[in-house]
């Protein structure tokens, strides 16, 4: 058995009831095989066909902040969506459906993996274009504090999106105005392939909270309960209208920036720093936990990856049979009145 140097230790005490953590393990484990299907799928010739960016390695940052939420309140994605969709209660089966471009998807087979939408669930959309939806969230926020509600928004975006103008706009006016936004970024380390040092020249993130007058913090994004104190303290203030909050979660993406493979043969990063995260796998650690303090069985555990695979299975089943979209739909959904 390999020795693993690197792990996670989640043995900092905790408030965190066995239900909650219970709930997020299983969010967790639900994104992790979700994408492990679609890593297979996209090896296919005639199965998924649009680009994925997949989100394995960072599950611990949307299940540890989305478990603090509820149902009205908004989550804004990006590019790297699944986990964010799945965590905030997205239906898999639409999901599913939506990289197969079918008509049954979230956004009826027109958007694909980086265009993911479950307003009912609280998940408005997600986009591709980096840093375009943190904007969005400052104004689902303005919105809450105009109509006097104590909901919160979440803007999910990566270390990329801080290279945009639009990012330090939306920060400066949800501080002024002191509106329920929380900004995570998902510091992977990288940006497509550029390493984050070759384009911050301050690659401590969470810092540039203190130019906007805001709490900024930096949590192992691979601890999940380090994730979650931290979002739930951010969330609770936010609710209490004291304004936004910046967390930087460091965490790694196993694959390579877009499609099942890990990028390895290009050169820009090392089989030994993919080693060293894989080591830090955010699920496992947690598992490991459960099942040490005895908050989850092994026979638990295993019918609940059990329980997971069949929802995938029912819901890959469900994305082949269900139609395209119709031809003659092409252009409804585009203009507000078709
Ligand atoms: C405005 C804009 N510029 C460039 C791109 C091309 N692009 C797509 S993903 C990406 C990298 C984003 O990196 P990061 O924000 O760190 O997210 P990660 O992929 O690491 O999750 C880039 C540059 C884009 N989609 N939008
Ligand atoms: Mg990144």
């Amino acid at each position: 058995m390999k020795i693993r140097l690197n792990r996670v230790n989640l043995e900092s005490t905790t408030d965190i009831s066995p239900e909650t953590l219970k709930s997020i393990y299983t969010t967790m484990l639900r994104i992790r095989r979700f994408e492990e299907k679609v890593a297979e799928l996209l090896a296919e010739p005639s199965e998924i066909i649009c680009p994925v960016h997949l989100y394995i390695g960072q599950e611990a940052v949307a299940a540890g902040v989305c478990a603090n939420l509820r149902n009205d309140d908004y989550v804004f994605s990006t590019h790297r969506s699944h986990g964010h969709y799945i965590a905030k209660g997205g239906d898999i089966k639409t999901l599913m459906a939506e990289l197969y471009g079918k008509a049954t998807g979230c956004s009826k087979g027109r958007g694909g993996s980086m265009h993911l939408a479950s307003p009912d669930k609280g998940f408005p959309g997600s986009s591709a274009i980096v840093g375009g939806t943190v904007p969005l969230a400052v104004g689902a926020a303005l919105a809450s504090s105009i109509k006097g509600k104590d909901t919160v928004a979440v803007a999910f975006f990566g270390d990329g999106a801080v290279n945009e103008g639009v990012w330090y706009e939306s920060l400066n006016f949800a501080s002024l105005k002191k509106l329920p936004v929380i900004f995570v970024c998902e510091n992977n380390l990288y940006s497509t392939h550029m390493p984050v040092s070759a384009c911050l020249v301050n690659t401590y993130i969470y810092k540039k909270a203190e130019a906007f007058c805001m709490p900024g913090v930096r949590v192992d994004g691979n601890n999940v309960i380090e994730v979650y104190q931290a979002a739930k303290k951010a969330i609770e203030q936010a609710r209490r209208g004291e304004g936004p909050t910046l967390i930087e979660c460091m965490t790694y993406r196993w694959r390579g920036h877009v499609g099942p493979n890990d990028d390895l043969d290009k050169g820009l990063r090392s089989q030994e720093e993919l080693e060293y995260w894989m080591d830090r796998c955010p699920v496992e650690a947690l598992e490991e936990f459960l099942l040490k303090h005895k908050i989850l069985s092994k026979a638990e555990n295993i019918q609940i990856d059990k329980e997971l695979n069949k929802e995938i299975e029912t819901a890959v089943t469900f994305a082949r049979q269900s139609p395209y979209p119709e031809e003659n739909e092409l252009l409804n959904n585009i203009f507000k009145d078709r």
